[in-house]
């Protein structure tokens, strides 16, 4: 075997190999255990030592030219594969998305976004607290003894252990008692969040969903109060014409208290919020009971302010026509893809609140 002749011979089965597959198969028929360029490599071993110096530098010759065409090649080869896999994975930024995502808003999500965004324009802050309240802060801070039937009338649940009752908040005003035990005023809050209370049918479920709006400052009168709810509702509705009546009411945690009506009227067969054909109950409020001030610390002299509160399922049902409180909460797919919100519609004032 001429050392010349088989590196021609090689080198053109190189340079023919198409794949890594077909390359390493050269190298084995030349450079394995069984290979030819390994075979000449052992004839060295009989040869007289005037051969060797004379045939030793072409076989080894042979093998490093053989050895670095096979890596000059593997390397081209590599290459090459990349170059296809670079020109055929090529992302189309253009073509549109293959799946649109499935979740959706639920309706008390949006109304509770819809009602953070009107009230942040007016000035009010988001706070929260704990949904398992202490007996204090759901109901004496709120000037509601115990004794009192209020106590009865908001069903509670009560939490059973050792120690100091617990219980789940009836209302989201322990978060206002909390905000005003640890801030100065002025305070402008709503507080959004879960409620608890023992009672279910298709107007009632034992857990929903209430918004509360508190003000403490200096020289805060009723004016305020009703100013601030005609523009939250019309803002809400996003109607001009909605009409507000409020009627002498009570509750042990405001003096005066009054309970806000809203105009209705009927628009193709179906009654709507705006004009006055009729009215409806949509919130509570008053000015804030100097003892629940005094309650948290403030001097009543001093600081006054309003409190109003509502339920943010039932606004939810007016608002989007919905009309069994229970579906909400039902896990229902269907329900939540008919009245679900797409995420990318975020409400602002400036494009709707309702988009
Ligand atoms: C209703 C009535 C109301 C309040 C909530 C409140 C909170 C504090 C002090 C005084 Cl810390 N008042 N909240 C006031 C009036 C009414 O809610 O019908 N809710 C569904």
């Amino acid at each position: 075997m001429d050392p010349e002749q088989l590196q021609l011979g090689f080198e053109r089965q190189i340079a023919a190999a198409s794949d890594l597959g077909a390359l390493d198969a050269v190298r084995v028929a030349a450079l394995g255990k069984a290979g030819d360029v390994t075979a000449l490599l052992k004839t060295l071993g009989a040869m007289t030592p005037d051969q060797r110096t004379t045939e030793g530098p072409k076989i080894n010759a042979l093998r490093e030219a053989v050895t670095s065409a096979i890596a000059a090649r593997r390397v081209a080869l590599e290459n090459d594969g990349l170059d296809r896999r670079l020109a055929t994975e090529r992302v189309d930024l253009s073509l549109p998305s293959p799946e649109l995502p499935q979740g959706s808003v639920h309706p008390v999500s949006q109304v509770m976004d819809e009602l953070t965004e009107i009230f942040a324009d007016l000035g009010f802050a988001v706070a929260e607290g704990p949904e398992i309240e202490d007996d204090w802060h759901n109901f004496s801070a709120l000037n509601i003894p115990e004794t009192h039937p209020a106590r009865a009338m908001h069903d509670t649940f009560y939490i059973a252990g050792e120690g100091e009752p617990r219980v789940l908040r009836t209302h989201t005003s322990p978060v206002q008692i909390r905000t005003m035990m640890a801030e100065q005023p002025p305070i402008r809050i709503i507080a959004p969040g879960r409620v608890y209370r023992s009672d279910s049918d298709s107007t009632h479920t034992p857990m929903f969903h209430q918004i509360e709006g508190l003000v403490i400052d200096r020289k805060i009168h009723m004016g305020h109060l009703k100013w601030t709810l005609e523009t939250f509702l019309k803002a809400f509705f996003e109607r001009d014409d909605i009409v507000l009546r409020l009627r002498p009411s009570y509750f042990p945690f405001t003096e005066p208290s009054a309970e806000v009506d809203v105009g209705w009227s009927i628009e193709k067969g179906r009654r709507v919020v705006g004009g006055s054909q009729g009215w409806m109950e949509v919130l509570g409020s008053g000015m804030v009971h100097p003892r629940v001030i005094a309650n948290c610390g403030l001097d009543p002299d001093e600081w006054q302010g309003f409190a109003f509160g509502t339920g943010v399922d039932r606004l939810a049902m007016l608002k989007y026509g919905m009309d069994d409180l229970r579906a909400f909460f039902d896990g229902d797919l269907r329900w939540i893809k008919h009245y679900g919100f797409s995420f990318l519609e975020v409400p602002t004032l400036s494009g709707g609140v309702g988009a």
